[in-house]
């Protein structure tokens, strides 16, 4: 029978017996290795999941994110929206009552120039019965702000009342609004009535500049203006 020598422990053992226990040995280390890809595998597959569900959740918090922000977007837009409509109704209504005004205007006699409505008188009265006739229609007497609007006044060839008088300050010139006058378009020597003629008309209406001061008790025709845009 043949022997196998261990020197470890001084002895002698069976060849079969010693290479019974080698195989034996060697189908545990195999299981061993077998049991630890499995737990390995099994762990690598956790980690799989967890990272897949980390992805699900981060996807999910990213789709409710972006609805959020769609819906709020969509609420803004709503109320800008109804906030545009608001204002263009508004806008609508302005223009109506606009065109409304200015339709019966129009009808009534009064002539349009330049952002303006005129009226021009057919009889004759003072200039403060002028002006509160004019006042009592919505309007005031004319304030002339241009060479354009001086014009436009001329061509009725009227002596007129202008909403023009220097009755507080023997001088000085203010149209009815409180604005000093700056554009002088007074005729050839006027103003010339001193304390006597305190208001202003278009008595010179036949030249550019035709302008002049009168007694304010005198009758003269009037114009009367009212403005549409500012
Ligand atoms: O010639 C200018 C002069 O004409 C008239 O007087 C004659 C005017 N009078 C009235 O309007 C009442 C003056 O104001 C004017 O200066
Ligand atoms: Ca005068």
């Amino acid at each position: 029978m043949e022997m196998v020598y261990h020197e470890e422990d001084n002895s002698y053992e069976n060849v079969h017996y010693a290479s019974v226990r080698t195989v034996e040995s060697k189908i545990c280390s195999d299981e061993d290795r077998k049991v630890a890809a499995a737990e390995l595998g099994i762990k690598r597959y956790r980690l799989a999941a967890v990272i897949l569900g980390l992805l699900c959740m981060l996807q999910a918090a990213l789709i409710i994110f972006l609805l959020i922000s769609l819906f709020s977007e969509r609420d803004e837009f709503k109320r800008t929206n109804l906030d545009v409509e608001a204002g263009l109704k508004n806008l609508t209504d302005e223009r109506d009552d606009l065109k409304r005004k200015m339709n019966n205007l129009a009808q009534k006699g009064w002539e349009y120039f330049n952002g303006s409505f005129y009226y021009i008188s057919s009889t004759k009265k003072n200039w403060q019965e002028s002006r509160d006739d004019c006042l009592q229609k919505g309007a005031d007497l004319v304030i002339i702000n241009s060479k354009e609007e001086q014009n436009f006044t001329t061509k009725f060839k009227k002596s007129m009342w202008i909403g023009l008088t220097d009755s507080e300050t023997e001088g000085t010139w203010k149209w009815v609004d409180g604005t000093p006058l700056t554009k002088r378009y007074w005729h050839s020597e006027e103003p010339n009535g001193g304390e006597r003629e305190n208001c202003g008309n278009t008595y010179h209406y036949p030249s550019e500049n035709s302008l002049n001061d009168s007694p304010c008790y005198s009758s003269h025709y009037w114009i009367c203006e009212m403005k549409i845009s500012p």
